[in-house]
């Protein structure tokens, strides 16, 4: 029997991705990707947006993100789809309609396109834990992007035209 796993090793250049980012709360989501892309770029990917690997998609909330992603995933351009956005609890319902229906909806893509999207969706009380997760602990948007590149990389070497 064989053991899978994704690498960080694999051919950087071999791969090809897609951000997809929410405006609301850019404060937030502006730090997530730039550690995304800093991430990317420091595992030998060309992640400038004049590059050739990355393509960086802004769309108005994260309630639009998974409509966004799953089009891209349709074009089958990509190995892995990185979805962005912060979704803060106010005084209002709207924070779990918005929360619950980006993280349906992005599951459904991955299910659907055989694309891993990678949920980089924050939920948090305030704005305060956000800014924590996106900078001032730690970045969650580097995270987002190794789990892209371990995604990819094993999605390449599970493809039924790549047998052992
Ligand atoms: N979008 C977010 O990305 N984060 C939020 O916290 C948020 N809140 O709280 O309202 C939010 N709303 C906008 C939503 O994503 C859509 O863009 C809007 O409803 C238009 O469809």
């Amino acid at each position: 029997m064989t053991v899978f796993e994704g690498t960080f090793t694999h051919d950087p250049i071999a791969f090809k991705f897609a951000i997809v980012i929410a405006r609301f709360n850019d404060l937030v989501t502006d730090k997530l990707v730039s550690s995304c892309q800093d991430c990317l770029k420091r595992h030998g990917v060309d992640a400038d947006p004049q590059g050739t690997q990355v393509d960086y998609v802004w769309v108005p909330g994260s309630f639009e993100v998974p409509l966004v992603a799953r089009q891209l995933a349709l074009t089958e351009k990509y190995d892995a789809i990185i979805c962005l956005g912060a979704v803060i609890r106010g005084q209002t319902p709207h924070f779990d309609y918005v929360a619950s229906e980006a993280a349906k909806g992005i599951a459904a893509i991955g299910f659907q396109t055989g694309v891993p999207v990678i949920f980089g969706i924050l939920t948090t009380d305030t704005m305060q834990q956000a800014l924590e997760r996106a900078g001032i602990k730690s970045n969650h948007g580097w995270h987002y992007a190794l789990n892209a590149l371990e995604m990819a990389s094993l999605m390449r070497q599970l493809r039924p035209q790549n047998p052992r």
